[in-house]
């Protein structure tokens, strides 16, 4: 039996950050949409990853129209510390980096906040959809193919968003034509989400001599930590006592303590940059992690996405309201500025502070650049425009 043909106007392949929230910001703009997931909604509303929001990010949330629970229950934050050779310094990213600051609300209640403003709207978001295949890209007519409940399906449309992340099918469709630049790290982080109230009022970065580890925190009564490990580390090798153990050992400092609780949830995230050039090809536009990926230290994965979609969104309602294509032509250059200064930062955390193996010379330089951080405005003003994110408007600066 042949295939039920269907139609939008722009088809968005993945339900993550970036998918819903480009949907949300064309359906303010009365563009229609059509969302495709193959996973199922309890799953991506359950999967545990970022925390930190730049002001940016939290803008266009905000213009979205999804902003209202973040505002309850987001945690504003003026401030990160950065720990090494046993003290713990903080950097007032607030004061540093023109009054901005970062929202502690995690990715879960983001995606949660999406898709409920999607499923209210009595919007079209299929979760589930299997064998998702794009087609005619080159033309003024592509079409994506998927099977959801058993039907097969041609949905046609003015333009593809391959929003379906690292592992998607979108990228690999159009490999030929890009240029793939890429780092792996010889290590990962095991993280966990804690039923413990936070045992710091603000992030705490640590270089140990034992490897990296990040206290980070959800909400009062939950706290997210983060241990480097090896690579090919395995979780059954680190029972709850074994990462309590560690972390104390990485983190304590006299005078301070540690807050252990239930640990709820665990995982390990391998270490990986990586960009593809162009982040656009015909009618399919790549978003997210589909494009780009960051190690975490930098905390700019799921801002770049949001970034992203910002810049497409701007682009096709350009396109449809006056039929100007030049944004569109130009979304992967626009992004790829912004993404490659988060590349460079978030490399520059992870490569400060990581165990990265045995050489000390690695390890003087570290100590070095960290002290130079606590002890010169410069340095640690550099440190702060990047981390709280540069303001929306140096796209256009930096794209001269
Ligand atoms: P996502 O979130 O991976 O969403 C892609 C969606 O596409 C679906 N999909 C498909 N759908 C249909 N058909 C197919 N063939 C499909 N293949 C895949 C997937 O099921 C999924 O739902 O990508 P998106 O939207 O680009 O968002 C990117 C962010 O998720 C990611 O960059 C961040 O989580 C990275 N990240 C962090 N970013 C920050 O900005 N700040 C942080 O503090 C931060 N911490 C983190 C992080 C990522 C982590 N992990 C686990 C990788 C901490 C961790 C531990
Ligand atoms: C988190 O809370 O999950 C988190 C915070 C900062 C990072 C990475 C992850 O750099």
């Amino acid at each position: 039996m042949g295939a039920t043909k269907v139609r939008t106007q722009v088809a968005i392949i993945g339900a993550g950050p970036a998918g819903l929230t480009l949907s949300c910001l064309l359906h303010g703009a009365g563009i229609e949409t059509v969302v495709l997931e193959n996973r199922s909604r309890r799953y991506v509303e359950e999967r545990i990853r970022a925390g930190v929001l730049e002001q940016g990010t939290v803008e266009v949330l905000e213009a979205a129209g999804v902003g209202e629970r973040m505002h309850r229950e987001g945690i504003v934050h003026h401030g990160i510390y950065l720990q090494f050779a046993g003290e713990r310094h903080r950097i007032p990213l607030s004061d540093l980096a023109d009054g901005r600051s970062i929202v502690i609300y995690g990715q879960t209640e983001v995606v949660k906040d999406l898709i409920e403003a999607r499923v209210n709207a009595g919007l079209e978001l299929r979760f589930g959809v299997a064998d998702v295949s794009v087609h005619e890209l080159e033309t003024d007519l592509p079409s994506v193919r998927f099977t959801h409940e058993h039907e097969q399906f041609e949905l046609e449309c003015d333009a593809i968003v391959g929003a379906d992340g690292f592992h998607g099918v979108c990228r690999p469709a159009i490999e030929q034509h890009l240029r793939v630049f890429s780092r792996e790290y010889p290590f990962a982080w095991l993280g966990i989400l804690a039923a413990a109230p936070p045992s710091s009022d603000e992030l705490v970065y640590t270089h140990h001599e034992r490897g990296f580890a990040l206290l980070s925190l959800r909400s009062p009564e939950r706290s997210r930590l983060y241990l480097q490990c090896a690579a090919d580390e395995r979780l059954d090798e680190w029972p709850d006592t074994r990462i309590w153990d560690e972390l104390h050992r990485r983190v304590s400092l006299d005078g301070w303590t540690l807050v252990e609780g239930e640990v709820l949830e665990k995982g390990i995230t391998p270490m990986r940059s990586f960009v593809t050039e162009p982040m656009q090809h015909g009618r399919l536009f790549l978003a997210g992690d589909s494009a780009h990926i960051v190690p975490p230290t930098g905390a700019k994965g799921l801002n770049l996405a949001i970034s992203d979609v910002t810049v497409l969104a701007e682009a096709l309602i350009d396109s449809y309201r006056s039929g100007n294509r030049s944004g569109l032509a130009e979304y992967s250059r626009t992004c790829l500025r912004r993404v490659w200064r988060a590349e460079h930062f978030s490399y520059w955390m992870t490569t400060m502070l990581h165990q990265l193996g045995e050489d000390p010379f690695d390890n003087q330089l570290q100590l070095s650049q960290l002290r130079y951080i606590v002890s010169s405005e410069a340095a640690a003003r550099t440190l702060a425009e990047n981390y709280v994110g540069l303001p929306l408007g140096h796209r256009a600066v930096a794209a001269d």
